[in-house]
């Protein structure tokens, strides 16, 4: 893959200019959903390797948690310095619009990172969030599907399940949760509880875990939506002697899943590329400030990590790093 973001690169400096011209350096900010998150960490890197690739300039600066409330001053923040465009995963699909309107006004170009604002389909002309020129992030929804299918194969297409999320309004995890749901429906001898809502805190997803196995002595199985989720129903679980008796499928992969997957603590996790996010949201910025039109939307893929594959490196490599 690296060949094929080198190719895309190199396609870019060439296609994008007279010959002879030279490229406009860009100033980018980078705005994490949370700042400490292996996630976001592992997406700067993939965004700095394409800012260094193309000599960008390139700041990521976000909040110590998961929430709009801390988010929009940093936001405010960033439009004071005036980068040339904003890169942001939205931690709220309503809250963050009308923020994002003030960069828009300001002058700044704005793409979507991993969480949208709006419904996530931008230059439509309709509706009012539809002024972010491009979303780069995972097929949330197919997540969630490929989830369900993983944790319905692991639990013999039969018993009671729920999800661990994060908080309603997040589109990311909001999409997972539809996806889930969805592909459930194919699954009938399956029965979905009502989802736990844990506020991105392990600790507290840990002892929801607890809370709905005392409450259904015959619960399967259990999808962690995001890291915190995962890891935190994934501790649950352990602490209740229960590892093999309630299969986790889990959402992203920090290093911390290696030895989960391995005690039978995770049956699946399933990681995003953010490193291939934060490289095109890059390159698309680049691109944009230097008079090139850009897709509206760029999916990036996904990896399924298990016991059986996690030594291949080819897989092992998509881990997210600390
Ligand atoms: O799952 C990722 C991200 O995609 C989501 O929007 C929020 O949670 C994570 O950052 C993992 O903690």
């Amino acid at each position: 893959m690296k060949k094929l973001l080198c190719a895309a690169v190199a396609a870019l400096a060439l296609g994008a200019f007279a010959p002879g011209a030279q490229a406009k350096k860009v100033t980018i900010a980078l705005i994490p959903g949370l700042t400490t998150d292996a996630f976001y960490i592992t997406m700067h890197k993939g965004a700095q390797a394409a800012a260094d690739a193309l000599g960008d300039t390139l700041t990521f600066q976000g909040a110590p948690d998961f929430n709009p409330v801390t988010q929009v001053p940093v936001l405010d923040a960033v439009i004071a310095r005036h980068p040339d465009v904003i890169l942001i995963a939205a931690t709220d699909k309503v809250q963050l619009v009308q923020p994002l309107k003030k960069a828009v006004d300001a002058g700044i170009k704005v793409i979507i990172v991993d969480s949208f604002i709006g419904d996530g389909h931008y230059q439509t002309g309709s509706g009012d969030a539809d002024f972010p020129l491009s979303y780069v992030a995972s097929d949330n929804t197919m997540g969630g599907e490929i989830a369900a299918r993983a944790l319905a194969k692991s639990i013999g297409d039969k018993g009671k399940v729920y999800i661990s999320n994060v908080k309603p309004g997040i589109s990311s995890t909001d999409q997972r949760e539809e996806g889930f749901k969805l592909e459930m429906k194919n699954h009938p001898g399956i029965t979905v509880l009502q989802t736990q809502f844990n506020d991105n805190d392990a600790n507290k997803a840990a002892s929801q875990l607890q809370s709905v196995l005392a409450r259904n002595s015959d619960l399967a199985g259990v999808f962690g939506a995001n890291l915190f989720s995962a890891l935190g129903a994934a501790n649950g679980v352990k602490q209740a002697g229960a590892i093999g008796k309630v299969k986790v499928a889990a959402f992203d992969a920090p290093t911390d899943v290696v030895p989960l997957l391995k005690s039978g603590s995770i049956e699946i996790a399933i990681a995003q590329h953010p490193a291939e996010i934060g490289y095109f949201a890059v390159v698309s910025a680049h691109a944009v400030m230097n008079d090139q039109s850009i897709p509206t939307l760029i999916g990036t893929g996904f990896t399924v990590m298990t016991k059986d594959n996690i030594d291949d490196p080819m897989v092992s490599k998509y881990l997210y790093s600390n």
